[in-house]
């Protein structure tokens, strides 16, 4: 990571503001909504074919006397966001500054003439607030040479290309670096490497030199358009738009997100992610070492829709008494799909404690919260809580530490549990926690050991035909549990296999028992009722039942053997506890 980025990997949470003269359209043109079905308004002038002269005539629909960039930061500040990036040029090329190298801006087309990015400067320095620009950079669909939707058909040759690059965006962007004080992240948005499009690497070094040089602790940030691997000197990683996280990366990396679907502002709007998505999305994200850019989509007149409000409104809250388990916080070192009840978020505190947090999406957990995988006991633990820290009875047993919590939990979102230790803790990373069923599901992706060839078939048909591993010769997958008492458990498994006469057989090894089972015939079934596609049976199968006398760690050892000719897609192994049998 590098150094100027510290910052971000603390922040975790900020804004992203679309505003343009496109949220003056609302996402109608001439009474048809956009041409798209991701209904990014954003995109209204390319989508919808508007002519420049008519497009410019949107700014007569702004309430220029009314927008006040200042509400947009006191809302990031509300909602806890501790920066904000907006939308200096989007790819309709129109500047939300005085631009002295291009005409086309918004000083020129507003009354009174505004300089929004300037005042959006002021006001972030007046209330503390980090601020980045977001430039559209290959795209600009104003300027002659750059790239339009045009330039597929009638082609655009390089040399035209870097006229637009020299005299739009190398000035434009020196104004940025120059004018507004310390710019926190530029924001680029290719999504695409540089090599599938017309812009170069030298042009796109050119820009990020600039960049270095004006204002040396400026972020930048993947859709630049080098890959991270080709540069390490690009700051953070760019996932997909709303793309969440999904493996614990060290590099800094951001979701960009929305709230809705579109990101400038969309009239016809209707499908809001809840306050509880959108905290489960940031936690998940700081859960890998990510952060999370929410937009807001302001409308002409510069006010927030009222479902963006709201719910800002009642993140903020939430981390005012939560924010521990986010800023500064970061993955834990075990699987961050381990537990059943929510996930998990570590940080290292200023006063050298070390916690772990265990935010616990399940809103009925029961009476006690299992942790697994931690091997040394926490010196205390605490529920968070709007007004004090509650102290929780605790039980810690090797590799499980049970935690009793109150009935009713204060949070209606998520709940936080705060474990405090001196040191990081010990952890084990082979284990697979027991679920809240009383159970252990066993899979291929929480299998501590593989050998053997398999191909993985994700799922598919809309998940009827579930993710499984093919197997054509054999597979041997291992997996470690802790049990906490004398027990016993019955032992299921989940295959599709499509022969009647075989050898093939799975063979299961757990405390020295072994579990043999000649693979069966699982039939086909109808993917969905009054339609008529087959799709092949995953069944499951009782292999037995296995008693554990003593507490302790167990292994647990799967043979799936077959060949070529009878292949078998194997789904999972499940472990359910027998209670009445001890
Ligand atoms: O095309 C843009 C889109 O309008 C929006 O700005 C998003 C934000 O991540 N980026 C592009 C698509 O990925």
């Amino acid at each position: 990571m590098n150094e100027r980025a510290k910052w971000f990997i603390g922040d975790r949470f900020g804004m992203f503001i679309h505003w343009g003269l496109y949220s003056g359209a609302e996402g109608i043109w001439k009474g048809e909504k956009v041409r798209y079905n991701n209904d990014y308004a954003e995109w209204i002038q390319y989508r919808n074919q508007i002519e420049k002269s008519e497009y410019l005539e949107l700014s007569k629909r702004f309430d220029w006397e009314n927008i006040d960039p200042e509400k947009w930061v006191l809302l990031a500040k509300k909602a806890g966001m501790k920066y904000i990036t907006i939308t200096a040029k989007h790819h309709d090329g129109f500047a939300l500054w005085n631009s002295e190298s291009n005409d086309y801006n918004i000083y020129n087309y507003s009354n009174p003439k505004r300089d929004i990015i300037k005042e959006l400067s002021l006001a972030c320095k007046k209330h503390g607030m980090k601020l980045g620009f977001y430039y559209s950079h290959w795209t600009d669909w104003e300027h002659p040479f750059s790239w339009d939707n045009s330039k597929e058909i009638y082609w655009l040759d390089k040399e035209n290309y870097n006229i637009y690059w020299q005299e739009k965006v190398i000035p434009q962007m020196k104004e940025l670096l120059s004018n507004y004080g310390e710019i926190s992240l530029i924001w680029f948005d290719m999504w695409l490497h540089h090599q599938e499009t017309i812009v170069s690497k030298e042009q796109l070094f050119q820009l990020k030199n600039l960049i270095r040089e004006m204002q040396p602790n400026c972020l930048i940030n993947s859709r630049l358009g080098l890959s991270i691997d080709e540069d390490k000197d690009v700051d953070f990683r760019t996932l997909g738009d709303n793309q969440l996280g999904k493996y614990k990366y060290e590099y800094p990396w951001q979701t960009p997100a929305t709230v809705a679907h579109s990101w400038g502002y969309n009239k016809n709007e209707n499908e809001w992610k809840s306050t509880t998505s959108i905290l489960r999305s940031l936690i998940g994200n700081v859960s890998l070492n990510g952060n999370l850019m929410l937009n807001i989509g302001p409308t002409s007149n510069g006010s927030v829709p009222y479902e963006i409000e709201k719910r800002f409104d009642e993140i903020g809250n939430w981390l005012s008494y939560y924010g521990k388990s986010v800023y500064n916080a970061g993955a834990f070192d075990l699987r961050n799909d381990l537990h059943d009840w929510g996930l998990t978020t570590y940080k290292k505190s200023k006063n050298g404690k070390k916690y772990v947090f265990l935010n616990i999406f399940d809103n009925q957990p029961g009476d006690i919260i299992k942790f697994t995988g931690i091997t040394e006991s926490p010196i205390k633990i605490k529920l968070l809580s709007k007004n004090s820290k509650i102290d929780l009875k605790f039980n810690f047993n090797t590799a499980v530490t049970s935690i009793k919590i109150p009935k009713k939990l204060p949070n209606p979102y998520v709940n936080v549990v705060e474990m405090e230790f001196n040191e990081k803790p010990k952890v084990d990373l082979n284990l697979v926690a027991k679920t809240k069923n009383g159970g252990y599901a066993l899979n291929y992706s929480n299998a501590m050991t593989k050998k053997g060839k398999s191909i993985i078939n994700t799922s598919k048909r809309f998940g009827s035909i579930p993710f499984n591993i093919e197997v054509k010769d054999s597979l041997i997958l291992k997996w470690k549990v802790f049990v906490e008492k004398p027990s016993c458990y019955s032992i299921d498994t989940s295959y599709n296999f499509q022969k009647k006469i075989t050898n093939g057989y799975l063979s299961l090894e757990v405390n020295n028992e072994e579990f043999k089972h000649k693979l069966e015939y699982s039939g086909k079934t109808v993917g969905e009722p009054n339609q008529d596609w087959m799709i092949d049976r995953f069944d499951s199968f009782r292999l037995g039942q296995i008693k554990f006398d003593s507490p302790g760690f167990y292994f647990i050892e799967l043979k799936i053997k077959t060949n070529p000719q009878n292949p078998i897609q194997w789904q999972w192994l499940w472990l359910d506890e027998v209670v009445d049998k001890i």
